[in-house]
């Protein structure tokens, strides 16, 4: 049985990666909501809803365990999948927070949609774990567009990166966590932008760790080899435009 993911986009693409490196016999099957991207700016509500169709439709492959591979959908829905679907569901939000704390650094930076900013969700984490963080949260919802276009790698995100980031200036921060899927993607120019003394952390890709460790825990992992698997993407939107990101953003390092 295979594991299924779903973002708003090519975000949950990060997550991906990170499993295709880390739990290369595990089957994937991914959906991106590319027709009803973004998600960080709609209610709540409508985002649990459209989170659950996509699990419904997940759960119609016979997953054995589910990653919501979007920060916008962890801080919506991960409670309510948690207490009524009968297999791991695994979010995005807390690894994130988990790895931040390990850090020693007391002053933490988030980067997210307006939504999973709103939702306080990071910010709650952080300061239950620590009370003496301190925390610097920032919406960079045009961060998700640039990378939802296939030129995210030129110059003129570069800048809009730059310009967007020019925040923790004012407000210094020596950890940073991408609290958006899609912004790995931009990880190059992000760490530009915030300089070298500033620690990345990748909340997506942090959740494989726990993907990791409930399969071994609950007897899950994939026993058949590699050669059998046949990994599925899906996309609600263009699957030319979504293709060739994907391609892009796994080719490159030869994982598809
Ligand atoms: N990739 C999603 C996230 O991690 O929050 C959000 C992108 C979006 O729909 N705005």
């Amino acid at each position: 049985r295979a594991i299924g993911y779903m973002d708003s986009g090519v975000g949950g693409l990060t997550v991906v990666k990170q499993a295709l490196t880390q739990l290369p016999d595990e089957e994937i099957i991914y959906v991106g909501d590319t027709a009803r991207m973004p998600y960080g700016p709609r209610p709540q509500a409508e985002v649990r809803d459209f989170t659950w169709q996509i699990t419904n439709f997940l759960l119609e492959q016979d997953i054995k365990l589910l990653v919501i591979a979007c920060n916008t959908a962890t801080a919506a829905a991960l409670p309510d999948l948690q207490a009524k679907l009968s297999i791991p569901v695994v979010g995005v939000i807390q690894p994130g927070i988990d790895a931040a704390l390990h850090s020693k650094n007391p002053r933490v930076g988030v980067i997210a949609t307006e939504g999973t900013v709103d939702s306080g969700a990071y910010a709650q984490g952080l300061a239950s774990g620590k009370s003496d963080l301190v925390v610097e949260q920032l919406a960079a919802p045009e961060f998700v567009t640039a990378v939802e276009t296939m030129d995210y790698q030129s110059e003129t995100v570069a800048k809009i990166v730059e310009n967007k980031l020019a925040y923790f200036k004012q407000h210094p921060v020596d950890t940073l966590i991408m609290g958006c899927t899609h912004f790995p993607l931009i990880e190059t120019f992000i760490g530009q932008a915030m300089g070298p003394a500033v620690t990345l952390i990748d909340a997506g890709a942090e959740s494989i760790n726990v993907v990791e460790k409930i399969l071994a825990e609950q007897d899950l992992k994939h026993a058949l080899s590699v050669a059998t698997k046949a990994n599925r993407f899906y996309t609600t939107g263009s699957a030319t435009h979504f293709g060739a990101i994907a391609k892009r953003w796994l080719e490159d390092d030869q994982l598809l």
